[in-house]
């Protein structure tokens, strides 16, 4: 089975019995494909007897959301186990473990979390989590600055930027996030009932100017190596555990684009609040968790980052007086930018979240999109005079006043 090919069930069995050490050669396995996301084919394969488990990710050669119209690069599957590895280097506990990579399947196999629950799941189910903050703060801290050109030898690190070259991802990212949602293009999905708030994002010319200019840094800034797709859907949860997954847009690129993509999915499901939660104290009460972890995310990535910075920084100019605050400041005010870009690309762009999609109640959906909305343009348009993390909690609590 070397050749590339969809597998089948049946043949995820074939391929995970292969496997050194991990099943017995003749016990009985049962294999599930349980993939839910945009891209990919995911077989969960079990050993009933035992207990065991792993999971067995295969890049399909196109794009599963669109169809075989969009062809897609098999190589994203090296790009995201090749992160995961570097990530396991640095926050061995927050990222799923790799047995082996085959590149002519292009199929990573790892370590099953199906004890987790996808973040996005557990939020609209209204579940909270005390240690997230803690642990994705830790987690953008270590993979942000041991991959920039602060914590990386600069010439190891330009040979890590070849190796993540990422264009056919980058090019998603590109258009569904930084052009689709600010044109009429036919890539959009946009709801019939916030038509109009969507013809003023079209029409906002202070609004495109912003998003020009994080365009740009998407494609120009080569500061560190991103996830590149941190939202709440690529991240596993449980009440002691957080595991990120899904790597497969890393690329070498802006640090705020990581911690925005987090801050957005956390406020696309506090615009959502308007349809699960049961009454107006419980709404203002799970958005008070939300905004909370905001803060506790950006104070302990902040702190970690500043700490291993002057602990571990191999860069002399980097030392320089007043420096350090400046880079923090930039990367603030990045990331309220890219916050709201990836808040605004869900809301009427191609791919949209479950959080504000899966409400049933038409009216508070369209309030959750309209909140989504204004969140998203004012931290895109505020973004470079943004100072303090306060500020963004500030304005999305004043769009639900
Ligand atoms: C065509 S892929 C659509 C989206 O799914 C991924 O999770 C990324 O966010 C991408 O933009
Ligand atoms: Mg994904």
């Amino acid at each position: 089975m070397s050749a590339y090919h969809p597998l089948t069930e049946a043949e995820a069995i074939e391929y995970a019995r292969r496997l050194p050490d991990l099943f017995h050669a003749e016990s009985e396995l049962v294999s599930r494909e349980i993939g839910d996301g945009n891209l990919n084919l995911v077989f969960h394969i079990s050993e009933p007897s035992t207990g065991r488990s792993i999971i067995l990710k295969q890049a399909l050669p196109y794009a599963k959301v669109v169809g075989e119209s969009w062809p897609l690069t098999l190589d994203r599957a090296r790009i995201e186990s090749e992160a995961l590895m570097i990530q396991e280097s640095l926050c061995p506990d927050l990222v799923p473990h790799v047995h082996v990579y085959e590149p002519d399947l292009a199929l990573t196999v790892m370590q099953d979390l199906s004890d987790h629950v996808i973040m996005r799941r557990g939020l609209i189910e209204g579940n909270r989590y005390p240690l997230f903050a803690g642990h994705i703060g830790r987690f953008l801290a270590h993979t942000l600055f041991y991959t920039s050109d602060l914590g990386l030898n600069q010439q190891e690190k330009k040979e890590r930027v070849k190796r993540f070259i990422n264009p056919e991802l980058c090019k998603i990212t590109e258009d569904l996030i930084f052009d689709d949602p600010y044109t009429d293009s036919p890539n959009n999905n946009v709801p019939p009932a916030i038509r109009d708030a969507v013809g003023a994002v079209w029409g906002d010319g202070e609004l495109h100017l912003e998003v020009a200019i994080l365009r740009q840094k998407f494609l120009t800034s080569a500061q560190a190596l991103l996830h590149g797709d941190l939202h709440t859907g690529s991240i596993f949860i449980t009440q002691e555990s957080t595991k990120v997954i899904d790597p497969e847009f890393a690329y070498y690129g802006p640090m705020g684009f990581d911690i925005g993509a987090v801050f957005a999915n956390l406020l696309l499901n506090f615009a959502a609040q308007e349809g699960w939660s049961a009454d107006e104290a419980s709404r203002r009460d799970f958005r008070a968790y939300l905004t909370g972890t905001i803060r506790d995310t950006w104070n302990n990535f902040e702190r970690e980052f500043r700490r291993l910075w002057d602990a571990h920084g191999v860069d002399r100019m980097s030392r320089t007086a007043g420096y350090q605050d400046y880079y923090m400041r930039t990367l603030l005010q990045d990331t309220f930018g890219f916050t709201g870009a990836k808040m605004v690309r869900r809301v009427h762009g191609l791919a949209q979240v479950a959080d504000i999609n899966s409400l049933t109640d038409e009216a508070a959906k369209e309030r959750a999109q309209r909140i989504a909305l204004s969140i998203g343009t004012t931290l895109i348009k505020f973004n470079r005079q943004a100072s303090s993390i306060e500020q963004l909690i500030e304005i999305a609590d004043k769009a639900v006043q």
